[in-house]
């Protein structure tokens, strides 16, 4: 499947992550498709738990859904997923396989995003080639037991000016933290539970994107 010719474009507002754990039995592809409908183009399918087949499996289904609807679709941590079901990229953390070799691995034409949390992470991310970064968490979140120190909106302000790529903002977003976040430099805002766990997924993608520039 190519790779959408206008990839950029979708780099900035809403990056919905399909959360297995967030989405509490609920199936993904669902939830994929009510938040298309309401105008979301960037996914993310994140699991950490499934076993291999599984996540296959799942991303496969994700991966049709997502481009019967024109929209991008990224894959958490895995390059051997992203390739498998040729995904439009993948996600990685600082835990991940390193960004270069995930470039090696899967060619110039993929796109790679990078989980940072500090002024080095961003900077390394940068200097390595990073398509776009997450910063974060910006606010206290529930979707990530282990996370990494808060960094607050005056974080993600310093970490701006350090790099010309597109920001994500992630931790603890809602619809009404978002002109807080833009207003500090993010380009986009990157969301589990308050998308992937809300009662009407629909209303929750119109609530953040009626607050997107
Ligand atoms: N990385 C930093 S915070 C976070 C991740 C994956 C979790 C974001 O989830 P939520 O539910 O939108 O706070
Ligand atoms: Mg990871």
């Amino acid at each position: 499947m190519p790779l959408h010719a206008n990839r950029q474009a979708f780099l900035n507002g809403l990056y919905v992550i399909l959360d297995r754990q967030a989405a509490q039995g609920r199936p993904l592809a669902d939830v994929l498709t009510a938040a298309a409908e309401a105008g979301a183009r960037l996914f993310q399918y994140r699991d950490k738990t499934a076993t291999a087949a599984e996540a296959y499996r799942q991303a496969l289904r994700l991966r049709q859904t997502a481009a019967d609807r024109g929209a991008i679709f990224l894959v958490n941590d895995r390059c051997d997923l992203a390739l498998a079901v040729e995904a439009d990229g993948v996600h990685l953390g600082q835990d991940d396989l390193p960004l270069v070799l995930a470039r090696t691995i899967l060619g110039p034409e993929k796109i790679i995003g990078l989980s940072t949390h500090c002024e080095a992470d961003v900077t390394d991310a940068t200097a390595e080639g990073a398509d776009y970064i997450g910063f974060g968490p910006i606010f206290p979140t529930g979707s990530k037991p282990d996370h990494e120190p808060i960094a607050g909106i005056e974080g993600l302000r310093r970490i701006r000016s350090l790099t010309h790529l597109p920001v994500f903002a992630i931790g603890g977003l809602t619809a009404d933290r978002v002109h807080a976040v833009t207003q500090a430099g993010a380009d986009g805002v990157a969301v589990i539970s308050a998308i992937v766990g809300a009662p009407d997924v629909a209303a929750a993608v119109r609530a953040f994107m009626a607050r997107l520039p």
